[in-house]
């Protein structure tokens, strides 16, 4: 088939909402909130606008809860100061005729004493520590030891993701991203290298599959199906987590949310920001399981996007570190001009430099007049 970019560029209709092209800004954790509230700010809003061409943005993932938090300075949508924090991003884009969609997220184990509630420990399926990293005020931190969460806690944070998602309606967003990924709480809940319960929250996979379900089912009683998406990583080692056999447990997963006509599924193909090929996993079948939309994830380049479009493989496709470095990606993709380099030293925590300053081409082309 002769490689076609026009498809990049065409529309593509998520249930009632139409976004103008198929190119999608990923989740990116970015830890510029406001210090004290980790409520969103003017230069967060900023970001956010300049990169609204993209056909969808998911915003960076967003705590439920403090227990949710992995990371200094994350946004929450848990507070009113966040909840209004993100009405200006969300207002933001809308001016600039763009759709967002919030992550909402929940840690789980990958966090640190030093960011919950009183000192505590994080909570787990299991208390079994993430050999991982978190970051604190000192740095880069190993994740601390965590305790197994009872049945009455569990309750309590489905409560929390569906508080958390009536804040986004408020707030202004399109729609919700369940952050089922990397190795947070749900995705230590579905892989069995992680989640070693006993109840009925642990060992078939109708039970390591029931914590993302009633977490889906809880949003689902305030946004529409066509609205609620959810991220997911198969075969991803990140954050210390891995499953023995990810085909059983994520098929059985994505044909209950099929079931429930979920708007997408966000799949991350491989390692988390690295190989596609780590283990093999059919995710052209993982796509065809699902009835909603697909959407594909890591290390995607414009070439890799429209193979991928033309052969109907996926839906839309997600870029993370190429939106970080470029707000006007979808025009250089549309002319496939050069590319700015993302800074990995910026990427976490900081000002507006490495983050609103990467130039759109239109920029860089008056700066090379002057
Ligand atoms: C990088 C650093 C901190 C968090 C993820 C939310 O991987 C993250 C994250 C990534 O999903």
């Amino acid at each position: 088939m002769t490689r076609d970019a026009s498809i990049l560029f065409s529309p593509f209709r998520l249930g009632d909402l139409q976004l103008n092209n198929r190119l999608v800004m990923a989740p990116l954790t970015r830890n510029r909130a406001t210090k004290g509230t980790d409520a969103p700010n003017e230069l967060n809003a900023r970001y956010y606008r300049q990169r609204a061409t993209a056909g969808l943005i998911i915003s960076e993932a967003t705590q439920i809860s403090k227990q949710g938090q992995g990371y200094l300075w994350t946004p929450g949508i848990y507070s009113e100061a966040q909840a209004e924090g993100w009405t200006k991003v969300t207002e933001a884009v809308h001016q600039a005729g763009g759709k967002i969609f919030i992550q909402l997220w929940h840690v789980g184990r990958v966090s640190h004493v030093s960011l919950q509630p009183g000192g505590a420990k994080p909570v787990a399926p299991s208390a079994i520590t993430a050999k991982t990293k978190t970051f604190i005020e000192t740095g880069f931190t190993d994740a601390s030891e965590p305790r197994a969460l009872s049945v009455e806690d569990i309750a309590g944070i489905v409560a929390d993701y569906k508080r958390a998602a009536e804040n986004a309606k408020r707030a202004g967003f399109h729609g919700i991203e369940i952050h089922g990924a990397n190795g947070y709480l749900i995705d230590q809940f579905l892989k069995d290298g992680v989640n070693k319960r006993t109840d009925h929250y642990g060992q078939s996979i109708e039970n390591r599959a029931r914590f993302a379900l009633e977490v889906t089912d809880a949003i689902l009683q305030v946004w529409d199906r066509s609205r609620v998406g959810i991220r997911l990583s198969p075969v991803s080692p990140f954050n210390d987590a891995v499953d023995s056999n990810p085909e059983a447990i994520f098929f059985y997963l994505v044909e209950q949310l099929s079931a429930r006509n979920l708007g997408y599924i966000h799949v991350v193909e491989g390692a988390t920001g690295g190989p596609r090929d780590i283990v093999p996993f059919d995710f052209t079948a993982l796509r065809k399981a699902f009835a909603g939309a697909y959407i594909a994830n890591n290390e995607y380049t414009r070439d890799l996007a429209i193979d991928t479009l033309q052969q109907n493989r996926a839906d839309l496709i997600a870029f993370g570190k190429l939106f970080i470095a470029n707000p006007d990606l979808v025009e250089r993709l549309r002319r496939n001009a050069p590319l700015n380099t993302p800074k990995q030293e910026s990427f976490y925590g900081g000002g507006s430099e490495g983050y609103t300053d990467y130039p759109t081409l239109d920029e860089a082309a008056q700066a090379g007049q002057s």
